[in-house]
């Protein structure tokens, strides 16, 4: 969608376009009520900062829209499309590295009790795996803004990915 379709459709309309971004209706609603925006690097601007902080809660509603990493999502949903091109770097047919990721993956739930979450765009097996292994060794509540980080940039990317100029 043009940016100046973005900021004339109606609510409905642009929450349709955000939520598949981000599952927060706090960020949803900010960024729509905060329309019309003069070019597209506004726009990105303020989803980078809208509804800073996110709330324990909405942080772990949005992680449910989040596959894990070597999982790619078959759904034919916009978010699914959208994690399948994120991950599309992440070579999983390397059977070592797709293991090494996955016991990664299971170690880091059961630390953390949630999926662990990157930005996958740009980043190979390799590095993520790096990522992961470094993570492991932080606490909770690094984690925990780690994680909102991450949720916002994959946010601001997929935003990034939907308005064109
Ligand atoms: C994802 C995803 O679906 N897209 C992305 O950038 N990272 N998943 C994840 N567990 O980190």
């Amino acid at each position: 969608m043009k940016l100046a379709e973005f900021n004339s459709a109606d609510p409905a309309r642009a929450a349709t376009v955000l939520k598949p971004c981000l599952d927060v209706w706090r960020w949803v609603d900010a960024i729509s009520a905060a329309r019309p925006f003069p070019s597209r690097r506004a726009l990105l601007a303020f989803a980078a900062e809208a509804a800073e902080p996110f709330t324990a809660a909405e942080v772990e509603a949005a992680m449910a829209h989040h596959p894990r990493i070597g999982e790619r999502p078959a759904a034919g949903t916009a978010e699914a499309s959208m994690s399948r091109s994120e991950q599309s770097a992440v070579n999983t047919t390397d059977a070592e590295m797709a293991q090494a990721l996955a016991q990664g993956n299971r170690d880091y739930e059961e630390k953390f009790g949630r999926v662990f979450l990157i930005r996958a765009a740009g980043r190979t097996a390799p590095e993520i795996l790096d990522a992961l292994t470094e993570r492991l060794a932080h606490s909770p509540a690094e984690e925990d803004t780690i994680v909102a980080q991450q949720l916002r940039e994959i946010a601001v990317l997929r935003l990034e990915g939907v308005i064109g100029e």
